[in-house]
């Protein structure tokens, strides 16, 4: 059984949870305590007593605890690549490209520990000077989704620690193995007791805990837009709001132009939309493409998707793993009823696949000739599913891709320096990507959107520190 780390002590909880894998649901991967509101609280008071000595401790050593948790990850990461995919179902590679990154996101982080910096400024009074410091936040929670179990805790925990804050951790239920590995890692690699607390459960009893505890300061948190919603009504409850930083869903939009090199457009889209199976809120969901190249472009994507093989996540060859759970399999096959009741076309997919394996497989789905007032082209579905609507030109492209309340990422496939310009000006999103996939994004930079997806500062890269941070400014005569 894998414990809750709570000061330093790894402990039972007085439930268990079973992790399965969706590739082949008679395997366990692991057995995980399922804390509830009462380990949350002891983990807060260990996270606020451990917080005077952590945040004054120097630099060099909180970035030598990140660099040696770095090291361990990237020896690791075939081993844990292989937890990670047994427990959420993305393919092998991915999943060992997942644990490669975390420790890339530890070892930058580690570096960040080293270059916060500060302003001096000539004061308005006479001899008066003053310094604009940064200093930590104090106790930050960290909530985190299914779909990237070891990155998003890695880039979350990390900024916190660097920065000289202490850590309540509760991951998401059905991905306790990658947390318990991070955590594992951390706690050996010499973080002292209570710098970073672990407790796993479900999000009404440790997330409510933690969203409206008074010892937390602040809630860093990636998921969907209704538990989004619901914390930052907690954080802002209690006598002191909390800080928060929300990460939620996407309905991304991949433009696709007459004059766009179609393999690369139809990479991009494969790429986009189905890779991960379509679990990532960076996904493209939505393809928006010119009448002159349409047909061309859906029969290609049609053509490579009837090339992709969906299959176990750990067998050699596989490109897309399962649906994460039978939860979010319902899901994704409740909107493709949904897109053929709406008189969309199914053009490709859609299908759930019984393969030798009991798991929980579905078929990427393609629908055309959908109008984008569809449910299907609105709402973020978090699966393998896409969307193909037609437009005339770049100007209808462009209001069709901004027409939604979604602000994550927004792509176009173009060669023209005009029109990607433009796009890059005009997309109303966090994140543009022009002739790349909307997903996959680089670690040391930052990460985040608008509209109804993302509230509150950036995540990642050198703007993390504003978020996990809070400014001092200090007069002085002398
Ligand atoms: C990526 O696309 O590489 O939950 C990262 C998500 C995002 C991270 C996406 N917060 O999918």
């Amino acid at each position: 059984m894998h414990g809750n780390l709570i000061g330093g002590q790894w402990c039972e909880a007085s439930e268990v949870s079973e992790n399965i894998n969706p590739s082949d649901t008679r395997e366990l991967v692991g057995l995980y305590a399922r804390g509830g509101r009462e380990d949350a609280e002891r983990a807060v008071s260990a996270a606020r007593a451990a917080f005077p000595a952590w945040s004054q401790s120097t630099p060099q050593f909180r970035h030598d605890i990140l660099a040696r948790a770095a090291q361990e990850l990237a020896t690791r990461k075939e081993e844990l690549g292989r937890l990670l995919s047994s427990e959420e179902g993305k393919t092998l590679p991915e999943g060992v490209g997942e644990v490669g990154r975390a420790s890339s996101v530890l070892s930058y982080m580690a570096g960040e520990a080293l270059r916060v910096t500060g302003d001096r400024i000539a004061g308005l009074l006479a001899g008066s000077d003053v310094e604009v410091t940064r200093e930590p936040l104090g106790v930050v929670g960290v909530v985190s989704p299914w779909n990237f179990p070891i990155a998003i805790p890695a880039w979350k925990i990390a900024a916190a620690l660097a920065f000289g804050n202490t850590v309540v951790f509760k991951p998401a239920e059905i991905v306790p193995g990658s947390a318990w590995a991070l955590v594992d890692i951390l706690h050996r690699a010499g973080l002292p007791e209570g710098v970073l607390n672990l407790v796993m459960g479900s999000g009404s009893q440790v997330g409510g805990v933690l969203c409206s505890h008074p010892g937390v300061d602040a809630i860093s948190f990636t998921g969907s837009v209704a538990t989004g919603r619901r914390i930052a009504m907690d954080c802002v409850s209690g006598p002191v709001m909390k800080r928060m930083q929300l990460e939620m869903g996407g309905k991304n939009p991949l433009v696709v132009l007459d004059d766009a090199d179609l393999d690369l457009a139809v990479e991009c889209a494969v790429q986009g939309a189905f890779f991960s199976t379509g679990q990532r809120c960076t996904a493209s969901s939505r393809f928006i493409v010119t009448d002159g190249i349409h047909d061309r472009f859906v029969r290609a994507v049609i053509e490579r998707l009837k090339g992709l093989k969906v299959g176990h996540a750990l067998e050699a060859g596989t490109h897309i793993g399962p649906v994460v759970d039978e939860k979010q399999l319902n899901v994704d096959l409740s909107y493709i009823d949904i897109g053929i009741k709406e008189g969309a076309r199914l053009a490709w997919g859609g299908k759930p696949l019984d393969l030798p394996t009991p798991g929980f497989y579905l078929q990427p789905a393609l629908f055309t000739e959908v109008d984008s007032s569809m449910r299907i082209a609105c709402e973020e579905i978090f699966g393998p599913v896409a969307t193909v609507t037609r437009v005339k030109n770049f100007d209808e492209a462009l209001s069709v891709a901004n027409a939604t309340e979604f602000g994550l990422a927004s792509g176009i496939c173009t060669t023209s320096l005009r029109h990607a310009t433009h796009y890059k000006r005009h997309a109303q999103a966090g994140i543009v990507k022009v002739n790349q996939a909307t997903s996959g994004l680089d670690y040391h930079l930052p990460f985040g959107g608008r509209k109804a997806s993302s509230y509150g500062p950036r995540e990642q890269g050198q703007y993390a520190v504003d978020f996990y941070t809070v400014i001092k400014t200090a007069y002085t005569s002398a």
